[in-house]
């Protein structure tokens, strides 16, 4: 599948003007979200691998008890694209639905 461009580094600063509590590191966009209990982490986690999967494009993630750290980078473009933005603002409001 083709994959989309490269963000320059502007429009990536730009872009995260509208993601409150992500940053960017090292080539990825990252966060880490808080939710109340295992369950709820984890219903969060079910939500967003759908989506995901929906989009063709999946997070670098891990959990420990309520707790999720997610990293987004487009492997396959070698940083960040539309894609990884696409996927923090699914990630955004199917956060809010566990709340
Ligand atoms: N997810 C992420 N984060 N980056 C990719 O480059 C990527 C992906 N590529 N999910 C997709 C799957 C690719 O491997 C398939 C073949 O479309």
């Amino acid at each position: 599948m083709s994959r989309p461009p490269l963000l320059a580094p502007g429009e990536v600063a730009a872009r995260l003007e509208a993601l409150p509590g992500w940053t960017c590191s090292g080539d990825a966009l990252r966060r880490e979200f808080i939710f109340a209990d295992f369950p709820e982490a984890f219903a969060f986690m079910t939500r967003v691998a759908f989506a995901a999967e929906k989009l063709d494009h999946h997070p670098d993630w891990s959990n420990v008890w309520n707790r999720v750290t997610v990293a987004l980078s487009t492997h396959d473009a070698g940083g960040l694209t539309d894609l990884d933005f696409q996927l923090a603002g699914m990630m955004q409001h199917l956060m809010k639905k566990t709340e």
